[in-house]
């Protein structure tokens, strides 16, 4: 009999022809944008699997439709693991990804039009923190404050908590997408007490480092709520959870189901508890703590090639290269990654604080580690990345250094297989 992929390759030859592709294109290049990462195979076959055929609106033995015996199973196992592995009370697994996660979590808890204090898109938020773009920022009031790139990234706490005095959030929210550095999540909360609001950490990029233990975990610190992907450092299916304290619980469930969301992805689901089974070993711990060494060593490499980091460098698993100051490279982001992908090597255009130039031509590009990481490489490797990839920027113009570094490149990815393919 032909196996799910046969059938699909035999019976649209074009949508295979594409996957064919993507495979490829995955395999022979290196990945490292920051928020992407190659999952585990268990995932790729819970994801395909028989669950994604059932509605399941409600929560474990709280259902609207019958037959749920197995998807109250895996349900119960992703949140209780889920709550192992972050130090929770409780989790909700249920938000289809980052965007509509964070929203639930809002709507939890505030009402048009209310205040909340998080960070500034261009200094590291996310658009869901409110930037005007982003149907939050029409909702809700956001206040945002900034870093200190000069200072090392570092956040002013007095002028944070003046804003919070002045403005009196409901939430005091930190988290990110393009900040290079770790928080201070005893300084958020003592803020959030001091003016009584709730608080909640968006930690979708570090999801895994919190999990693997290589990174500070905000519900240590007594935080309200915490959100995250599931599908970037956590190595899971593309999906997003959101972890509380258990006097949140009922209102957190209400709010993504029935509040925002139908149907949860039940294929998501199950595959969500075998990411955290994973993300709860000491292997995954091992992963953790290589993706921070091995992002220490590509920004010092891209250093001391001549490059201007964004903070001067990196305490996560990502940096943002200032490629309009960097010695002898002088373009924007836009053309950085174009350059970098003709010799497969991915990265994504980005703002840096208060760029001065448009989002879609950037100042930067942002680089980091998971996927990388997760295919094997390790410090070595990541010293012959940073400078192929400041010698890339630095010989652009020149076709046939392109085509050669191409070809080195895709030789260098055959010692890293891509799991899952
Ligand atoms: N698109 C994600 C990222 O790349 O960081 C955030 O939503």
């Amino acid at each position: 009999m032909d196996t799910n992929r046969e059938l699909l390759a035999k019976n649209d030859p074009d949508l295979y022809a594409a996957l064919v592709g993507e495979e490829a294109r995955q395999s022979s290049g290196v990945e490292l944008i920051p928020s992407e990462n190659y999952t585990y195979p268990e995932v790729l076959a819970a994801l395909g699997s028989i669950f994604t055929n059932k509605y399941s609106e409600g929560y474990p033995g709280r259902r609207y439709y019958g037959g749920q015996e197995y998807t109250d199973v895996i349900e119960n196992l992703a949140r209780e693991r889920a709550c192992a592995v972050f130090r929770s009370e409780h989790a909700n697994v249920q938000p289809l990804s980052g965007s509509p996660m964070n929203q639930a979590a809002y709507f939890a808890f505030l009402d048009p039009g209310d205040t909340v204090l998080a960070m500034d898109l261009s200094h590291g938020g996310h658009l869901t923190h409110g930037a005007p773009v982003s149907h939050m920022g029409t909702v809700f009031n956001f206040v945002r404050y900034k870093t200190d790139p000069d200072n090392e990234g570092k956040i002013d706490f007095d002028e944070v908590r003046k804003m919070a005095i002045e403005s009196k959030p409901k939430i005091v929210l930190c988290g990110y997408t393009s900040y290079p550095r770790d928080y201070d999540y005893a300084e958020f909360k003592k803020i959030a007490d001091e003016v009584g609001a709730l608080t909640m950490a968006d930690v979708s990029h570090i999801g895994g480092l919190i999990a693997g233990d290589a990174m500070a975990n905000p519900m240590d610190f007594g935080f309200d709520l915490m959100t995250t992907t599931t599908h970037k450092s956590l190595r899971g299916p593309r999906g997003g959870m959101i972890l509380c304290k258990k006097e949140h619980a009922k209102k957190i469930d209400k709010s993504v189901f029935p509040g925002l969301q139908g149907g949860p992805h039940m294929n998501t689901v199950a595959a969500v508890a075998y990411t955290l089974k994973e993300a709860a070993t000491d292997q995954f711990k091992q992963y953790a703590k290589k993706c921070l060494t091995n992002s220490k060593t590509l920004a010092k490499t891209l250093v001391e090639e001549g490059g201007v980091l964004v903070t001067g460098g990196t305490d996560n698993h990502m940096m943002v290269l200032n490629t309009v100051e960097s010695a002898n490279i002088a373009i924007d982001g836009k053309e950085a990654e174009k350059v970098l992908d003709e010799v497969a090597i991915t990265t994504n255009k980005q703002i840096i604080p208060d760029d001065p130039n448009p989002p879609l031509r950037p100042s930067g590009i942002r680089i980091g580690t998971p996927a990388a990481t997760a295919r094997g490489m390790g410090e070595a490797e990541m010293v012959q990345l940073g400078q192929w990839i400041m010698d890339t920027l630095r010989n652009r113009e020149d076709a046939s250094y392109l085509a050669k570094r191409k070809a080195e490149v895709e030789k260098f990815c055959q010692g890293f297989p891509v799991p899952g393919i």
